[in-house]
């Protein structure tokens, strides 16, 4: 998937409360999504926190307990390199598809900002670090917001 036809969201995230739940491998490029991340939520108002996970098998169970324990929305960052084994294609749909339940189950938005890689390249091109081309920490945490925002409206439409 390419970063071509992403929006320009611009949200304000004051009054909302927003984890951040990040994985731990690939450390080079997670610093440049949680980076992201912070940036778009620090300037949106939102108030909000980083939890760290071992892996990105990890994400969703910490996002489920997030919701639970009343955040409004989570951002899920990670990075999965394809390696030599099957564990990449295991991983990255058990995070795919923890993460997309936790979101349905709980009703709230789930920002996906977890990179299924070929290669490191790819995520440093990726990761809003200098000379990346897109910033997919950022872009995760601007969907979260856009989204609540949107549910609210919807719900204030259906009344
Ligand atoms: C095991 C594993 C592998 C092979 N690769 C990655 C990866 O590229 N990115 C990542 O976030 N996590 C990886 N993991 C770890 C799993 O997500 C998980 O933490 C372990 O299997 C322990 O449950």
């Amino acid at each position: 998937m390419s970063g071509a036809g992403a929006p320009e969201i611009a949200v304000d995230g004051s009054g909302r409360r927003i984890v951040v739940v990040a994985a731990s491998w690939h450390e080079g490029i997670m610093g440049g999504l949680v980076a992201g991340a912070q940036r778009v939520l620090e300037a949106s108002g939102a108030d909000w926190s980083l939890v760290r996970v071992p892996g990105s098998f990890e994400l969703a169970v910490a996002a489920q307990a997030a919701l639970r324990a009343g955040a409004d929305g989570v951002v899920a960052l990670g990075v999965i390199i394809r390696g030599g084994t099957p564990h990449f294609e295991f991983v990255s749909s058990a995070t795919t598809d923890g993460l997309n339940r936790v979101a349905l189950d709980e009703g709230k938005p789930v920002g996906f900002g977890v990179l299924t890689l070929e290669d490191e390249q790819q995520g440093f091109d990726r990761a809003g670090l200098p000379g990346s081309k897109e910033d997919k920490g950022a872009e995760a945490a601007e969907a979260v917001l856009a989204t609540l925002a949107a549910l609210d409206g919807l719900r204030g439409a259906v009344r």
